[in-house]
């Protein structure tokens, strides 16, 4: 069981690179931490990445929220990721069909693929979907997370779409890595899926927004997933960067992220 195991020793059970350099990263940095920089310019962005760089696993963005992105973005974020040892990873949530996801992936203004270790999709178009993003991912050795569940109050992503999602992801395991997921679905003993889970915060249940909050130790002991996404309990609400604050918010959630996985791991 993927939940027992330390993340060094899952590398095996990945053939697709960005799965296995995210297992690696989080195994040499003990970090199963990924920041969500949510913030809308660019000087608050590269501010809060290189803050809690040297505390993450990986970065998540939202890059079409920074007002004024632009490639000097990317540049520097590559450069913060080689500095600081972590991957990135693009919450763009696909949700098309596959020829223009292909398209929205590799072109546009963002050009996705082409520094994104990591990205998403939503499964309501079907399968096309995952071939559309694999067509321009996998020869990039991208991975993909499909979106099993969510954090949100009464979201769609339950029940038997949660189980099709699975499904379609044990039939495409060269580029699906794994899921956004609150728990880890049930498989076969040598099933490898990465979890990420959002919703996470200490000290606050939800916003007024529909979010929902759970603790590191909830997410990662009691429903064996592998990483937590942090956003707001990390950069805090705003532009305004306290680099102190959010340095010490990091290394308290990735403190937290790590010592319930070594509780997991001793008590398997
Ligand atoms: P927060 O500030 O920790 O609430 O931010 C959570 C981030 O995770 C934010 O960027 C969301 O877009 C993202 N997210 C989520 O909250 N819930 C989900 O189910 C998915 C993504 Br998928």
């Amino acid at each position: 069981m993927a939940s027992s195991k330390a993340y060094g020793d899952r590398v095996a059970s990945h053939s697709n690179r960005a799965a296995q350099d995210l297992l690696r990263t989080m195994e040499r940095k003990q970090s199963n931490l990924c920041v969500s920089v949510d913030v809308t310019s660019k000087a608050a962005f590269l501010a809060v990445v290189e803050a809690v760089g040297p505390f993450v696993c990986l970065i998540k963005t939202h890059v079409d929220v920074i007002a004024d992105f632009d490639a000097d973005l990317v540049e520097q974020l590559t450069q913060l990721a080689a500095k600081h040892d972590f991957l990135i990873f693009e919450d763009r949530k696909f949700a098309d069909i596959g020829n223009t996801v292909s398209l929205q992936y590799a072109g546009g203004i963002y050009k996705i693929a082409s520094w994104s270790h990591i990205t998403n999709a939503h499964t309501v178009p079907g399968p096309g979907i995952i071939a559309g993003l694999a067509k321009v991912g996998l020869p990039l050795g991208r991975g993909l997370l499909l979106l099993a569940e969510m954090s949100s109050a009464g979201n769609l992503a339950t029940g038997a779409y949660s189980d099709q999602t699975i499904a379609m992801a044990r039939a495409h395991r060269d580029f699906v890595v794994g899921f956004i997921a609150m728990q880890r679905p049930s498989g076969p003993a040598d099933e490898d899926f990465l979890i990420l889970t959002p919703g996470v915060q200490l000290g606050s249940k939800g916003d007024a927004l529909g979010q929902q909050y759970r603790t590191p130790r909830e997410v990662v002991f009691d429903s064996g997933c592998d990483v937590i996404i942090v956003g707001r309990g990390v950069t805090g609400s705003g532009e305004s960067i306290n680099v102190e604050e959010v340095q010490h918010q990091a290394r308290r959630y990735r403190d937290e992220g790590w010592s319930a996985y070594r509780e997991r791991i001793a008590s398997n």
